[in-house]
């Protein structure tokens, strides 16, 4: 009410509240810090639903991603299509589920879908290694790191075929939440 704002229609904001964990207002908010990576790009009247993608480049230079070692992962997961290049939509999902309000269980899904590198839907020895080395910022040796990785699945691979499935996955998260740590974002 008195709040007129002509870019998205009222039954747009309506479908991005349900989608996300955001208010009207933070939503407007995330579109301008949207818009600002590009003004030239990006137009003010988003009701005819155009079709804008920003690069990853402009994505993962973004102050709340730009130190974090799994932001091309992130912006891949996250994007339609698949390699970091991001529409409004997927903007929003991705800061909805790491902001401070998602559950737990929604930021292991997406943690599990981030960590597995190669996309098959397992995260084996390699994804694990690939993971620690991020975690870390590379202070364990190889060494170490295989040591890890092998204490990890070991403890967590309740199904024994060496890898670790989604269901592993939620398991382990419960007793080692540092997995999540780096998908949290203040807005
Ligand atoms: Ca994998
Ligand atoms: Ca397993």
């Amino acid at each position: 009410m008195g709040n007129k704002q002509t870019i998205f229609t009222a039954e747009q904001l309506d479908t991005y509240q349900d989608c996300t964990f955001f208010t009207r207002k933070e939503i407007l908010r995330l579109f301008y810090r949207y818009r600002d990576l590009a003004p030239q790009l990006v137009p003010l009247d988003y009701t005819s639903k155009p079709d804008v993608k920003l690069p990853y480049e402009l994505i993962g230079s973004m102050p709340e991603l730009k130190d974090n070692p799994f932001r091309q992962r992130i912006a891949e997961v996250f994007s339609e299509d698949g390699e970091g290049n991001m529409t409004l939509d997927d903007f929003l999902d991705m800061f909805s589920v790491m902001s401070e309000m998602a559950p737990k269980d929604l930021k292991a899904y997406y943690a599990f879908k981030i960590y597995d590198f190669n996309n098959d839907n397992y995260i084996c020895k390699s994804d694990l290694e690939k993971t620690l080395n991020k975690l870390t910022r590379h202070e364990l040796t190889p060494e170490e790191v295989g040591l890890v990785c092998e204490k990890v699945i070991d403890e967590a691979d309740l199904d024994n075929d060496g890898k670790l499935s989604l269901d592993d996955f939620q398991h382990m998260i419960i007793r080692a939440p540092d997995f999540l740590s780096t998908f949290h974002i203040r807005i």
